[in-house]
């Protein structure tokens, strides 16, 4: 019997507070390929005594559809902008305790309560950035300047666009002339058999473009700027260009699920993120942009102020956000699905 009773009690310990009996503490981080690297990760784990697990995902849908599907052991996650407004939506996220998140105050208003969480109370800013086409210059001539050459078939099989629905439909779009968040059905089929016309040309549809780029897989991708950015360190000929027709701009942010297991060392990861030499980390192996100002004390030059991340005013005003489409989603959605089925 009081053996029993130990054991009981042994198991309830356990349970209960396994993680600070020895049993190691965790943080699980669910985010983008190519988004959290070693020395973030490792820095925490080494001052905080956690292990921090990075799984990653492809694109905000895929993120999503894990959400909805009910997978709870994630206690970080990195949705873009109209991503964060879905989520919200959704009740899936969980409100920040700023008092866990000091660090806050790093970064640049510029950041900050915009529309996808105006008052940043379920979300902060990691990265921003921009989607347009790279290319080998070495190969690829003259410069392109429009969408219009992923539709020149002398380029057939040798470019990708990027695997995500509401990216590649959006070049469709800005290429019709049209917002990347329209919700014209008549607009939006236009795009879905402008990407139908243009399959037969495409090599494949993949969101990391990087290594196919310095490969030489491909001479052209539709990407995101530091997945360009990164292909160009190894083979200086890439270029970027953002097309004159408009792109996509987008930051990507930090949340934490409502289901988060361990929210209080979530935040405590948050603050982390946010120290400038930390944010620093970011920015030098992402190649996309830094929300902390101070941060830039701790890049090198070429990095601070590079036209990849910081595009000319003119461009900057060419560019769009994404945005929640409510109900319409589910076009794009069927929309997607008949691209990639044909
Ligand atoms: C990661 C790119 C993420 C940018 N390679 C998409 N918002």
């Amino acid at each position: 019997m009081r053996n029993r009773y130990i054991f009981l009690v042994l198991i309830l310990l356990t349970l209960f507070i396994g993680d600070s009996i020895g049993q190691k503490k965790q943080l699980n981080v669910f985010t983008w390929a190519g988004y959290v690297s070693d020395d973030i990760r490792e820095g925490f784990e080494k001052e905080f005594g956690v292990t921090v697990l990075v799984d990653t995902y492809a694109s905000n849908e895929d993120l999503l559809t894990k959400l909805m599907a009910g997978a709870t052991g994630y206690d970080i996650i990195m949705p873009s902008d109209y991503m964060v407004s879905i989520l919200i939506k959704q009740n899936l996220l969980a409100e920040l305790n700023r008092d866990n998140i000091p660090n806050f105050q790093n970064i640049s208003p510029l950041f900050l309560g915009k529309y996808f969480d105006t008052e940043n109370r379920y979300s902060i800013p990691y990265t921003f950035g921009t989607a347009g086409i790279a290319y080998d210059s070495a190969v690829v001539s003259p410069a392109p300047d429009s969408w219009s050459v992923l539709w020149d078939a002398q380029y057939k099989n040798q470019f990708s666009m990027l695997d995500d629905q509401r990216e590649t439909i959006g070049a469709a779009l800005k290429l019709l002339g049209y917002s990347l968040n329209t919700t014209d059905p008549k607009e939006l089929k236009a795009a879905k058999e402008k990407l139908i016309a243009q399959k037969p040309l495409v090599k494949q549809y993949k969101s990391e473009a990087e290594e196919i780029l310095i490969a030489g897989d491909v001479v052209m991708a539709h990407c995101w700027s530091g997945d360009a950015f990164r292909a160009a360190e190894t083979r200086p000929t890439i270029q970027y260009v953002i097309p004159k027709e408009g792109s996509s701009q987008f930051i990507d942010a930090v949340c934490i699920p409502k289901s988060a297991p361990h929210q209080a060392r979530a935040e405590q990861f948050i603050n982390y993120l946010l120290r400038p030499e930390v944010n620093a980390k970011i920015t030098a192996f992402t190649k996309y942009g830094t929300c902390v100002p101070t941060a830039k004390e701790f890049l090198p030059e070429n990095l601070r102020e590079h036209k990849f991340i910081y595009p000319p005013k003119e461009v900057l005003e060419s560019l769009e956000w994404l945005r929640d489409p409510g109900d319409f989603t589910r076009h794009y959605d069927r929309a997607w699905e008949e691209i990639k089925a044909k």
